[in-house]
């Protein structure tokens, strides 16, 4: 089963999604939308960062904004990795400046349990906006696909048990190595909220889900199979059934992308800090997105723009190449070598 209009089905991000040939090589940025643009800081202003995200109208217009600004080949829902948790009633808010915040750490099996599953009927201003999007989208660029995200369980889980951001995820890995059966029960009840999360924005239209394990890089090989990847497979697995391209992301993963892609992924996220040449062998019959470093947008247009040539003729060994940064957007680019950036990669010859 597919979703959605023949021309979204043919636009270029799906194609190379799926690994079909492709008119120009597809991009998109992580964390195009927020505090890079001026235009999100303008109606963000007094608006609390959770808060947007359960306003539809707000969900709208920040998603839509770069892809107006920028023309890329794929919007990606506004929202967090936390917005679930805080919808089943998690004590939890985004500081500015900081991140994720957790008032009540989660540290036992009571912990775990007094966390509520999570229901498509708790999220109506997601299914909302995401209807929403998916109508305007349909008319911009002969049809622009929405990618749908979630955080995968290792991501979030660290949240929930550090209470805040983490360098090390000292604690989380704790728990994990120290109480296998809470970790257990933690991933699952998180694996299960994502996959509610995900499923809800497929369901009202989107085109593609990225599941965002940021964090995983933490991890050995080892104990992520032992520890990590089952739960993350879960998540995937109730994805595969809906029929649309499911991409798998972290950072720091160059001695686990088979791993991820394992996990169940049509796509593997690659972070900067892997050269192409090495990551498409290792992930098999698989595409890849990345995975220009995020800080060439703050070099010379000509030092970035060759750099970026690069990466689109690595990709060429693919199945299939969506170009990205290897990470998030930094706030403090400046969209216009964004504008520069997508213009380049899309007009870049393929023949
Ligand atoms: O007030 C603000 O503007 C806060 C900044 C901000 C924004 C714009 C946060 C707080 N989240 C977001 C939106 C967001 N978060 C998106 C939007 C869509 C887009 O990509 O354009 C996405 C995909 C996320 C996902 C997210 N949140 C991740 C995974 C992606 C990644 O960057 O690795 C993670 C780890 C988070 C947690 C989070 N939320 C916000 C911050 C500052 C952080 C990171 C904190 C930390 O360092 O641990």
């Amino acid at each position: 089963m597919t979703t959605g209009s023949t021309a979204l089905q043919d636009s270029a991000f799906l194609k190379a999604a799926r690994g079909e040939p492709v008119p120009h090589t597809p991009v998109w940025f992580m964390r195009q939308a927020g505090r890079s643009l001026p235009e999100y800081l303008e109606v963000r202003e007094g608006v609390a960062m959770l808060d947007s995200c359960m306003n539809a109208e707000l969900i709208t217009e920040i998603t839509l904004q770069p892809v107006r600004r920028y023309g890329v080949d794929a919007a990606i829902f506004f929202s967090d990795i936390v917005l679930p948790l805080k919808a089943v009633g998690v004590d939890l808010d985004i500081v500015p400046g900081v991140g994720p915040v957790v008032a009540d750490p989660v540290r036992t099996l009571e912990d775990v349990a007094a966390i509520p599953s999570l229901t498509p009927e708790q999220l109506p201003y997601v299914s909302q906006a995401v209807d929403g999007l998916v109508g305007e989208l349909a008319g911009i660029n002969g049809g622009t696909p929405l990618i749908g995200f979630a955080g995968a369980p290792f991501t979030v889980a660290s949240y929930l048990v550090e209470g805040g951001p983490s360098k090390e995820h000292a604690k989380t890995k704790a728990l994990m190595f120290g109480a296998p059966d809470v970790w257990d029960a933690l991933m699952r009840k998180i694996a299960d909220i994502s996959a509610v999360f995900l499923e809800t924005q497929v369901a009202a239209g989107a085109s593609a889900v990225q599941l965002f394990d940021s964090w995983a890089g933490a991890l050995t090989p080892d104990d992520y199979v032992r520890f990590v990847q089952p739960h993350s497979a879960r998540v995937l697995a109730r994805i595969g059934g809906l029929g649309v391209p499911r991409i798998h992301f972290g950072v720091g993963t160059t001695n686990l992308l088979d791993l991820m892609g394992e996990a169940g992924a049509d796509v593997v996220g690659v972070d900067w800090r892997t050269p192409l040449e090495r990551a498409i062998p290792v992930v098999g019959d698989r595409s890849v997105q990345g995975n220009l470093d995020p800080t060439l947008v703050f070099a010379p247009t000509e030092v970035m723009t060759e750099r970026a040539a690069a990466i689109i003729e690595a990709g060429r060994a693919a199945r299939g190449h969506v170009f990205n940064l290897g990470h998030g957007v930094i706030p403090s680019t400046d969209p216009d070598q964004l504008a520069r950036l997508t213009e380049f990669v899309q007009s870049y010859p393929l023949d």
